[in-house]
């Protein structure tokens, strides 16, 4: 059909951080799960002898430590309680470890010197705090390092409510890759193209939604490169995360589902409202059914219409969300009001436009009453954090020829709208029955406002905070 509203791709610049030397040899800091705190007031002590052990206390009390035991552990030590007279001082949560030092450095120094006095007491073996230790919620991915997008998003804290439990979240995109840091999360998915010029896989709709390029020319006389935008958005939602191996995802457990919908200059919306329907498990002519039903669906596309919602779409996306479906779009990379693009214009829909790394909107991302929140979508023309790479989203990414796979910084509100999908699904991963109008209201709620200046044509409630969305989620019956 001629007149078939053609989609294009949310994606500005894109800057490429293959796995050269400089990048591959930085190590993350935070590997390994440290302790990141004391519990105040409690040590664990072992006598060296077994048997006697309120004798021994009577005689440390003697020599003005006094400790009453909780109980007994496992190994035959004692957890015990002090107190502010005992001439231990109560030490406290929290503790900030410096770099090459450890949790012993920065006690207080009377709770140092008192363990160091009971550590010397000949019946003593040993005595040490009652760490606290955390959830390692920092991945150890790589390149986390410079994913500086999930720190200003709040995901470490974030990661400690939930780090997603295989909640779907289906994306509509140019399809999947075999990038092996993408591989282990993704579930069945469908190639939605009818049209096998766009699909560009000698065939119409089929069970294979993998992406063979999107490359070409097109009506405008252009030649695209491949983009593996579909990739790249994977990645984001939830790449391999704590593998070691290259970046990590906002959601940990999350699986995803990829709808190929987007092909050589672009996707119609025909197929993409099948897509959208197909992806909430609703039954599509000729379609088998989706085994697996995603709980939130990210379009990282659109385009700039200049006209109201299409009924195709809006149709849709009632249908989806009736049945408990997030329907998450990107606002679009045009720099105008979102009120003319659609997904991003349709109701019942988070729309998600681009801040940048300072938190402020981006010189592209649409604005206006239609927009939900803000998340990064970066600017890869500046570098604000001095990592040597332009301030874009680092993911997942292939050359242009797809011979050979990397990580990649790119920009756009199509990288912003996956960091929402992401933590929406964390949020039905803490509580499965939440809805479509509870995500956004808890959104819009916990988001951070912009300072005043930072979007004067309207982002909405602010930037996307993973913590503080996941805090409201808990709070809900
Ligand atoms: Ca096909
Ligand atoms: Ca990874
Ligand atoms: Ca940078």
């Amino acid at each position: 059909m001629k007149s078939a509203l053609l989609i294009g791709l949310l994606l500005c610049g894109a800057a490429t951080a293959q796995k050269n030397k400089e990048v591959t040899t930085k190590k993350n800091p935070h590997a390994r799960a440290q302790p990141v705190g004391v519990v105040p007031g409690q040590l664990i002590v072992k006598f060296k002898k077994k048997g006697n052990a309120n004798g021994i206390f009577k005689q440390l009390a003697k020599a003005g430590i006094n400790l009453s035991p909780i109980r007994e552990l496992g190994d035959g030590s004692f957890l015990v309680e002090f107190s502010e007279d005992s001439g231990l001082s109560v030490s406290v949560l929290g503790l900030d470890v410096k770099a090459g030092g450890s949790v012993i450095d920065a006690l207080d120094k009377k709770t140092r010197q008192a363990l160091d006095k009971l550590n010397k007491f000949f019946d003593i073996e040993y005595a040490e705090p009652n760490y606290v230790f955390k959830p390692a919620a920092v991945p150890n991915d790589q390149f986390y390092s410079l994913q500086w997008h999930l720190p200003k998003l709040n995901m470490p804290k974030a990661w400690d409510y939930s780090r997603g439990s295989n909640v779907v979240v289906a994306v509509l995109d140019t399809g999947q890759t075999k990038h092996p840091d993408l591989i282990p999360n993704y579930v069945a998915g469908y190639d939605m193209l009818t049209d096998p010029k766009m699909g560009g896989d000698g065939n119409g709709r089929d069970s294979d939604p993998t992406d063979v390029g999107d490359g070409g020319v097109c009506d405008d006389g252009i030649t695209y490169e491949n983009s593996w935008h579909g990739t790249h958005v994977d990645g984001i939602v939830a790449g391999a995360t704590n593998n070691t191996e290259g970046v990590a995802g906002v959601g940990w457990g999350t699986k995803i589902q990829n709808i190929r919908v987007l092909g050589k200059c672009g996707g119609s919306m025909a197929d993409i409202a099948d897509g959208i329907r197909w992806a909430a498990g609703m039954s599509v002519p000729g379609m088998p059914a989706n085994a697996t039903p995603a709980k939130v669906i990210n379009m990282s596309l659109g385009g700039y219409t200049g006209t109201a919602c299409p009924v195709t779409y809006q149709n849709a996306i009632n249908d989806v969300v009736a049945r408990g479906v997030t329907v998450v779009v990107a606002a679009g990379n045009d720099g105008k009001n979102a009120s003319g693009s659609s997904p991003a214009n349709c109701n019942n829909v988070i729309t998600v436009t681009a801040v940048n790394l300072n938190l402020t909107k981006t010189y592209y991302g649409n604005f206006g009453t239609n927009v939900t929140l803000a998340a990064f979508g970066g600017d890869t023309t500046r570098d604000d954090n001095n990592d040597g790479y332009g301030d874009g989203i680092l993911s997942h990414l292939w050359s242009p020829d797809g011979s050979e796979w990397y990580y990649a910084f790119m920009e756009g509100t199509s990288m912003a709208t996956p960091q929402v999908s992401g933590v929406v699904a964390l949020m039905y991963a803490l509580k499965p029955k939440i809805t479509p109008a509870q995500v956004k209201d808890i959104l819009k709620r916990s988001a951070t406002p912009l300072a005043s200046g930072a979007c004067t044509q309207g982002c909405g409630s602010g930037i996307l905070n993973a913590a503080k969305a996941l805090e409201l989620t808990r709070a809900l019956p």
